[in-house]
């Protein structure tokens, strides 16, 4: 059941234990959003935890309490930025029938939990916490200002991509105010790349094929690219995002290798064509210009699956 931001709040004060699981290969969303709850919740008195079934990034090392701790039993459990209950990885896959609320801004959102506060026109579900902590009455001091506003930018591009809204930069403005580190943020987020970055872009450009009168761009990330760049998959967030840098490309497919016979794909596109509605044709989802959506089989059927798929979108424009 979907609820109001005003009863997410009178929920989450309710409640002293409380549980928050981010998705799986966490982004600056999930955890940014996630530690931002965590720390607004501590300053409430509240027992807190945050789990993720992947181990944390380095590069969000400062959202990291190390303090933290499980030793409690939640009375309350809370998912964020978590569209489908497949995107809590194995570790927490245990919770998928268990949450009570979900807070999110995917519009694909399958309404697994108890309650919902889904706001599809959010930039970020950093950008809702913002709104939420500031029902609940929340100080925001440095902390909890860096934790939103990495969420903010990384969902938006540092402020590029079509979901930013006023809000957005509302809240933006609010959180510099509060002390946020956005020049250090905006530089380690965006600027500095490492070597391993550097070999994977200059793997990803060498192969990578147009369709369809380059109106569609294919990229293939294998495991030996990702292996002989020295890339994990944090050194792959944002590589989707080159396909649509490119003039006059409307679709852009970029398939990572994931296991044998197994691709995780990231679809990026212009106004022209909606991801969220490509990816449905396989079970996956997200937003309008960026979705995503897994896909076994042989490379040769997963590429003319999704060309097909690629070319009846664009076909219908
Ligand atoms: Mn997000």
């Amino acid at each position: 059941m979907k609820i109001e931001l005003e009863l997410a709040a009178q929920r989450l004060r309710e409640h002293d234990k409380i549980l928050i699981l981010t998705h799986k290969n966490p982004d600056g969303d999930t955890l940014g959003s996630g530690f931002g709850l965590y720390y607004g919740l501590k300053q409430l008195g509240k027992q807190v935890y945050l789990r993720n079934s992947d181990e944390l990034p380095a590069k969000f090392s400062y959202f990291y309490d190390s303090q933290m701790t499980a030793e409690f039993e939640p009375d309350y459990i809370v998912s964020v930025d978590v569209g489908d209950t497949k995107l809590l990885g194995t570790k927490l896959e245990q919770y998928a029938d268990k949450i009570d609320l979900c807070i999110d801004h995917h519009v694909s959102n399958t309404l697994y939990a108890k309650e919902t506060y889904l706001d599809g026109a959010a930039s970020s579900v950093s950008e809702i916490l913002f709104f939420l902590l500031e029902l609940l009455g929340i100080w925001f001091d440095e902390q909890i200002a860096n934790c939103l506003y990495t969420g903010l930018v990384t969902d938006t591009g540092c402020f590029k991509f079509s979901n930013t809204g006023v809000k957005t930069h509302l809240a933006a403005a609010r959180l510099i105010e509060f002390g946020a580190d956005y020049e250090r943020i905006n530089r380690d987020m965006f600027e500095t790349k490492s070597f391993a970055r550097i070999a994977l872009e200059r793997m990803v450009l060498d192969g990578m094929e147009f369709y369809f009168d380059r109106r569609c761009a294919y990229v293939l990330v294998t495991r030996a690219m990702m292996e002989e760049a020295g890339a994990d998959y944090t050194t792959f967030d944002g590589i989707s995002a080159i396909t649509r840098q490119i003039e006059g490309v409307d679709v852009g497919l970029t398939l990572r290798e994931i296991g044998a016979d197994d691709y995780k794909i990231s679809v990026r596109t212009s106004a022209a064509v909606n991801a969220s509605e490509l990816c449905r044709k396989f079970d996956g989802g997200g937003h309008v210009r960026a979705a995503g959506c897994t896909l076994k089989g042989n490379i040769a059927d997963v590429k003319r699956k999704l060309l097909a798929a690629a070319q009846e979108m664009l076909g219908s424009r």
